[in-house]
């Protein structure tokens, strides 16, 4: 089952049918530790509306988005590289072997933007990339609930210029999109899941890559065990789980590129860079 935030209500969507929902507020909604079997159960006995949603919002409400970082082998290595001339290189491997995994702090829900919208680059970045991530949804009780995709957009050179920038290489405005939907899942998603970006300049694509969960270092469960520790969410949160796809290093987004990043159960999350 697929959930919609629009800007006309909360709609699901299951076998290709959508079905309006009139929840009190998304929070309320999102926050259940029941929303598999709760979801079921509208559907059961809703009658499906007309149409696809439009209009739609990225599917957050008050929950913070946290990230973990280097759970791709080809991410370990770009770090090193864009790293290597501060001497931080030692830290990106240690930390893709370690069993504490590395965890940060990403957007609030102000800095976040759906799909269509316009995520954006620094004004003092020189070499920007999206980060195409499978984003997990997790209740206050610490259940992935659902799935969503995310873009983790990144100023590489300020990271690279010292791991202490990671904040400001990371959290700014629109710096981070999520969508289409959440899709609302009981059962871990398969690690044949592709995650696929493509990034389109001019009416054809100057990068494309993709990589696979099977890619993944970390399990989805130990990334949300490690988050939960000492540390509550009230509203639940999201966790992207790291990038697996990195362009070559000649490659820096520029205004007008078009993002698009498909994970085939979600669907495809699109943002003009802007
Ligand atoms: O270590 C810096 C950030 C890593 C990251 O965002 C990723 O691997 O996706
Ligand atoms: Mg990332």
């Amino acid at each position: 089952m697929k959930l919609y935030r629009s800007r006309r209500g909360i709609v699901t969507e299951d076998a290709g049918r959508f079905y309006a929902l009139t929840a009190p507020s998304w929070d309320d909604l999102v926050t259940r530790e029941d929303l598999h079997e709760y979801l079921r159960r509208f559907i059961r006995e809703a009658k499906p509306s007309d149409g696809v949603p439009q209009d739609l919002l990225p599917p957050i409400g008050s929950q913070e988005v946290w990230a973990a970082g280097v759970t791709y082998y080809r991410s370990r290595n770009a770090r090193m590289e864009e790293s290597k001339g501060a001497g931080g290189g030692d830290f990106y491997d240690r930390v893709y072997q370690a069993t504490r995994p590395e965890l940060f702090f990403k957007a609030t829900p102000h800095r976040v933007v759906g799909p269509d919208g316009k995520v954006a680059i620094r004004d003092d970045s020189a070499w920007s990339v999206p980060e195409p991530e499978l984003t997990l949804f997790v209740t206050p009780g610490g259940k992935i609930a659902g799935y969503t995709i995310g873009n983790d957009m990144s100023s590489r050179d300020i990271e690279g210029e010292n791991p202490l920038y990671l904040p400001q290489a990371k959290v700014y405005d629109r710096s981070c999109a999520l969508g289409p939907c959440l899709l609302i899942a009981d059962e871990p998603l398969s690690a044949a899941t592709e995650i696929a970006v493509e990034i389109r300049r001019g009416g054809g694509a100057v990068f494309s890559g993709a990589t696979t969960l099977k890619e993944m270092k970390r399990k989805p469960g130990e990334l949300v065990e490690y988050l939960y520790r000492n540390n509550r969410f009230p509203h639940g949160c999201f966790l992207m789980t790291g990038t697996g796809v990195v362009p070559p290093d000649s490659f820096t987004l520029k205004l007008g590129d078009e993002i698009r990043i498909t994970i085939p159960p979600i669907g495809t999350l699109v943002n003009v860079v802007g």
